[in-house]
């Protein structure tokens, strides 16, 4: 067993991992920047090494800083979290040669599913259905049109190192196809210093289907079967669900089958993640890219299969082999989870600044893993989602419903927030039959947004208040509750209209 666990993150995800650790008699070292000196993650843990300056490459992303941190507290172990450092294979090898494990997968797994070029071709030979197309590198633009006359249109160009979006070109007609490679070349050039495309045929109106595996140390690999991820903008998940309201048993069953074999062939160690493209018509799936860190929706498939996704994190990198098989593992009820953003609802602009109130939802079956305090100042160096809101009910409508009353309840005010997002898109028609896909956002939703809502803050709360006060004459102590109270019974009859 593990005695001490350095967590190299910020945020919600080091406070899961934290919980993680004492759950099983392990403490916890934090590590935090200038910026961080009052979050959570420092209070939590217990002990706490300072790593250097608010930006993330001078602190998060510093592995002299975070191995130093880990050498004097004496930590076994580094958790990285997502992002980050979480899949830099030499951060993965820097700990092996300092002597303390990496909690995650081999630094040979990062790196062969770190290329996407590199990830098709060993899929390709694990028998994994791939998408159609060149298969490797398209290294002209003569080349690009043969191929896209080969495979038909629309294509996608994609660059291999890329990633969230960046590096990316859908082509509908051939007469963009050389302007939109030459434009997806330089992307790759400019943000991650390689300029090799690929091109693949492009699978319209596509849902984002992805499967939970785990690897141990002794060749055991299983699945936690899948979530769907397809409400998204700008390649940021809003809001993730399992099970997928589009995948039939049977495709399931495949999906399943198919991700184990993928990850065997890798010899995957840890948790993984196998993201698919479904087309919702043909319910064909198509490998697209491997996650080889913990995610962040990773709470859906902890209460559908009833797993500890980052316990059994802790055990795999122990040695121990999984603590269950694949036949212990079934989806029971819904799971859904809204991630919640310091952000504008209407321009997504993020809106970092200083949390006033905070009262997070309780209740039954939603769980709440947020790094948010009263008084709190959200910094501007780093992700803009500060909590994730998760309901579980026996069916999608009983989640949906959770969901829907846990974001009525939660309580956050000095900065802009996207809870209202959440509560229009649990209404929309294509996200309660489950039909919507990855262009839910530009093509159902958007439009109706900004009518249909509007922005609370928190001198709202001061206007009820004085009102509050006003009208309750009997009434001598017109505290912060009694008026957030009053205050929601307004805002949902105002919403109801
Ligand atoms: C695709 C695709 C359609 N066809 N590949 C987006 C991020 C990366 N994980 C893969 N992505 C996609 N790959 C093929 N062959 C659609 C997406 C995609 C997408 C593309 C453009 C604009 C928004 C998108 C949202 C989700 C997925």
């Amino acid at each position: 067993m593990f005695k001490k666990v350095l967590i190299a993150n910020r945020g919600e995800i080091a406070l899961r991992v934290i919980r993680g650790c004492r759950d099983l008699g392990i403490s916890s070292v934090a590590v935090y920047s200038d910026a961080d000196r009052d979050s959570l993650h420092v209070v939590l843990a217990d002990e706490a090494y300072n790593i250097g300056p608010a930006p993330s490459k001078d602190s998060y992303l510093k592995i002299e800083n975070i191995l130093h941190a880990a050498k004097i507290s004496g930590a076994d172990a580094i958790h990285p979290g997502y992002g980050f450092l979480s899949e830099n294979a030499q951060f993965a090898e820097a700990c092996e040669q300092a002597g303390i494990v990496f909690i995650g997968p081999t630094p040979q797994n990062i790196r062969a599913m770190g290329d996407k070029l590199s990830a098709i071709k060993l899929m390709k030979a694990a028998d994994v259905p791939t998408v159609p197309g060149s298969g490797g590198p398209v290294d002209t633009v003569e080349d690009a049109k043969r191929i896209c006359e080969k495979i038909g249109l629309p294509v996608i160009i994609k660059a291999t190192a890329g990633g969230g979006g960046k590096g990316m070109r859908i082509v509908h007609k051939m007469e963009e196809l050389e302007s939109s490679y030459r434009a997806a070349r330089s992307e790759g050039l400019n943000y991650f210093k390689n300029d090799t495309v690929y091109i693949e045929r492009y699978i319209q109106n596509p849902k984002h289907i992805e499967i939970q595996v785990f690897g141990d140390k002794h060749g055991n690999v299983v699945h936690l079967f899948e979530r769907e991820c397809s409400i998204q903008r700008r390649h940021q998940k809003i809001i993730e669900e399992s099970p997928s309201p589009s995948v039939p048993a049977d495709v399931r069953q495949k999906l399943g089958e198919v991700a184990v074999r993928a990850a065997k062939s890798i010899s995957y160690v840890g948790a993984g993640t196998f993201e698919f493209i479904f087309d919702n018509v043909t319910k064909e799936f198509f490998f697209m890219e491997m996650n080889t860190r913990l995610q962040v929706e990773h709470p859906i498939t902890e209460l559908v299969t009833g797993v500890d996704l980052v316990q059994e994190q802790l055990f795999v990198a122990m040695g121990r082999p999984l603590s269950f098989k694949q036949e212990d593992i079934v989806q029971r009820g819904h799971a859904i989870e809204a991630r919640i953003c310091a952000e504008d609802p209407v321009t997504f602009v993020p809106s970092p600044g200083l949390i006033r109130r905070c009262r997070h939802p309780q209740g039954p079956f939603i769980r709440v893993d947020s790094y948010a305090y009263p008084g709190y100042q959200v910094p501007i160096y780093y992700d803009p989602m500060i909590a994730k809101l998760i309901a579980w009910g026996k069916t999608r409508e009983d989640a949906i419903r959770r969901l829907d009353r846990a974001l009525t309840e939660f309580t956050l005010t000095g900065i802009k927030t996207n809870i209202i997002l959440h509560k229009s898109i649990l209404a929309a028609p294509k996200f309660v039959d489950g039909s919507y896909t990855t262009q839910f956002c530009e093509k159902d939703l958007e439009i109706k947004m900004p009518k249909l809502f509007r922005i609370v803050d928190d001198h709202v709360f001061l206007i009820t208040a004085a009102i509050a006060a006003f009208n309750d004459k009997k009434s001598k102590n017109v505290s912060e509750y009694s008026v957030a109270s009053r205050w929601k019974n307004l805002g949902r009859k105002a919403q109801l209209r």
